[in-house]
């Protein structure tokens, strides 16, 4: 097999600068001179949509995440999507748009000093967004890479003030099957949750994501607020996040409770666990012709390899 190694996070700058960034920051330039002759001030208002949130994006890169291989095109990543709730086809974009993103609260209950209900935008303001290059694997054998806005989910935490007895983050998804078809599915555990440990909520690779290609998530993605863990298969990553609880018991999250013979808490990337039905070794890299070799962690085991050190004994992978 002719496999091109690289080293580990080596990219080209000019790869990972996608021309959206440009684009954007034109756009803000455009509209600041407007602004100066006080004039067009409603066309910028127009080219930013009506998310509340749109002056906070493109919000900075964090440069520390590196991607060994080129963004996907959003055209690709905004067409090609897992969101049940909205269908089980990849085709779920236009479907997805009936979900309606503001006003949008988020419920932070269980084990936290104070539970309350937090409005998106007023979360949004207290923390500070960066940009992430992050790659994501789901469990069928295809992968992308995404310019993810948000914040670490261990400043959530933080926000959160969970007590100590507090050992799981759960995360819950909106559930209205009047705009929802897959909703009116008796046969799914809705609504769809999954969780992770407060270890790993912690660990700095652990990402809220509230926006996307520099602007406000769309829709598809799992706007206004979903999770991101890069090193896990992407079943994990709940979107459209509608309540966090801290809990003692380890959440089940929708996949697990739907076929846990296949699907389980860990969910973490390995090439060499099979998935019962198909081979892990590989993943198609969406918006290329490429089969690239699937790497333990999803590549990002420098970052999160100790968090299951002396857990050799469970199900760590999917
Ligand atoms: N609420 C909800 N979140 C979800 C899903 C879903 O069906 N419903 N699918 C998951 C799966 S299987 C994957 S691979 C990712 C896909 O994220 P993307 O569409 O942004 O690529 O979302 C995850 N989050
Ligand atoms: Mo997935």
């Amino acid at each position: 097999m002719n496999i091109i190694h690289r080293k580990g996070w080596e990219i080209p700058e000019r790869l990972a600068t996608p021309e959206h960034l440009f684009l954007n920051r034109r756009a803000l330039m455009t509209g600041a001179a407007a602004i100066g002759a006080g004039a067009m001030l409603p066309a910028v208002a127009f080219a930013q949509g009506k998310d509340p949130s749109a002056g906070l994006y493109p919000a900075p890169r964090n440069e520390l995440y590196k991607l060994d291989r080129a963004l996907t095109e959003e055209s690709v990543t905004s067409r090609y999507n897992n969101f049940y709730e909205f269908g089980s086809t990849k085709a779920i974009a236009d479907a997805a748009q009936k979900l309606a993103v503001r006003p949008w609260t988020i419920k932070i209950d269980g084990l936290v000093e104070k539970p309350r209900d937090v409005d998106i935008d007023s979360l949004l303001k207290a923390m500070k967004l960066e940009e992430r290059l992050y790659r994501l694997r789901c469990v069928e054998g295809w992968s992308m890479t995404i310019p993810w806005t948000g914040f670490p989910m261990k400043n959530l935490v933080d926000f959160a003030r969970p007590l100590s007895g507090a050992k799981y983050v759960r995360m819950e998804t909106f559930m209205d099957p009047k705009i929802a078809p897959g909703q009116r599915q008796a046969w799914y555990p809705w609504p769809f949750v999954d969780g992770c440990t407060i270890e790993e909520a912690a660990n700095d690779l652990s990402f809220m994501v509230t926006g996307a290609y520099g602007k406000p998530a769309a829709n598809q993605f799992g706007a206004p607020l979903r999770i991101h863990q890069p090193w896990k298969y992407g079943f994990k990553a709940v979107k459209s996040i509608v309540r966090i609880s801290f809990v003692t018991e380890r959440p089940k999250g929708f996949w697990e409770a739907l076929q846990p013979a296949e699907y389980g808490f860990w969910a973490n990337v390995n090439p060499e666990v099979s998935h019962p039905r198909w081979s892990q070794a590989t993943e198609e890299v969406l918006g290329t012709r490429e089969r690239v070799p699937t790497l333990l962690f999803n590549g990002y085991g420098e970052f999160v390899a100790d968090l299951y050190k002396g857990k050799e004994k469970e199900r760590l992978w999917a």
